[in-house]
């Protein structure tokens, strides 16, 4: 098969954040996570795929159903886990829990709980790089739901006025909450909002994770050029209600199904299950995958809870720091 390196490398990584979140549903129904729990469970194609696109300097800012991106910018399953628990050894020291996954190191910058909110933010990341003139794009991905709110045009509106090296890319998995699209919006094709902008817009599905970092490459090199922003939407699909306590009550079985048939972590087992050669790459991945996600469940449970001290410490500043 094409590029089967790359191809393995982007198989573990969907392969891996499948199972951590699986495996973070069941931790959760076990009450050893509490607050919120969005799973990204059939999206994965679109953070691998992004990953793959962006270089190691390339800065991301996403919305709360964060932990798939995290994994993909290489946040290891350790410091996922624990902040999922809300341990001092997670990414976000236990104080920020599954909304809030932050990783400097791997520049990514939340994790946003308010909808449309990180979109200013991710413009004012970009504003930096041009600034300082260091090179780096900024990819920000929202929902669906996010496309209305002010918030959302206000960043895309500067970035497109000073030609801002950012990629906007519109996760359209269809709901917002328990609300259609067609019930939420007029124009279902997210991708026209880029044209009040004078931005450039690409829009697909994201059935295959080669098509995606191949089309969001064409967007962060146009970025890296000073030529501006791009509007991408993808389209996509979370197999899972909205968050852990979301019953999805409001679409039908056959629905979820009919999309799982067209699974793009599926589609990419096939192909590598096609030849002998990667079959066997897959399933010893599988294990690797198996093995890392049960040492993070175990790493979180054995780690410690934050205490007071750091709490106040994240707090306070100056004179009240202690
Ligand atoms: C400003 C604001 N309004 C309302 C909410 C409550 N809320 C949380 S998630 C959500 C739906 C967002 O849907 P979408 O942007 O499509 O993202 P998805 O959950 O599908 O990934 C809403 C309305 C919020 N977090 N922030
Ligand atoms: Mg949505």
């Amino acid at each position: 098969m094409k590029e089967a390196k790359t191809a393995l490398e982007m198989y573990r990584m969907m392969q891996l954040i499948r199972r951590f979140e699986e495996e973070a549903a069941r931790a959760y129904s076990l009450g050893k996570i509490g607050g919120f729990l969005h799973l990204y469970i059939g999206q994965e194609a679109i953070a691998v795929g992004a990953a793959h696109a962006l270089e190691a300097t390339d800065s991301v800012v996403t919305t709360y159903r964060d932990h798939g991106i995290a994994l993909a910018r290489g946040m290891t399953s350790n410091a996922g886990m624990a902040e999922l628990f809300g341990k001092v050894t997670g990414c976000s020291k236990g104080l920020g829990g599954s909304m809030h996954f932050f990783d400097k190191e791997h520049r990514m910058y939340g994790g946003h709980g308010i909808i449309g909110s990180h979109l200013p933010l991710a413009a004012g990341i970009a504003f930096a790089s041009k600034y300082t003139g260091d090179g780096g794009v900024t990819m920000v991905f929202y929902g669906d739901g996010a496309a209305s709110i002010g918030a959302t045009h206000e960043g895309m509106s500067l970035a497109a006025l000073w030609k801002l090296p950012i990629v906007f890319v519109c996760e359209n998995n269809q709901y917002s909450m328990g609300t259609s699209l067609e019930r939420s919006i007029s124009v279902t094709d997210m991708s026209t909002k880029a044209d009040a902008y004078g931005m450039a817009k690409d829009r697909f599905v994201a059935e295959d994770v080669f098509e995606v970092r191949d089309r969001l490459k064409v967007a962060i090199e146009r970025a890296r050029r000073g030529e501006g922003p791009t509007l991408v939407e993808i389209l996509t699909y979370r197999y899972r209600g909205h968050s852990m306590s979301d019953p999805a009550k409001y679409r039908t079985k056959e629905e979820v199904e009919d999309h799982k048939r067209r699974d793009a972590l599926n589609r990419l087992r096939a192909d590598l299950d096609a030849s002998t050669d990667t079959r066997a790459a897959a399933e010893a991945l599988d294990a690797s995958v198996e093995a890392e996600v049960a040492e993070s469940i175990r790493f979180a449970d054995a780690s410690p809870e934050p205490t007071a001290d750091l709490l106040e410490a994240t707090t306070y500043v100056g004179e009240f720091a202690r």
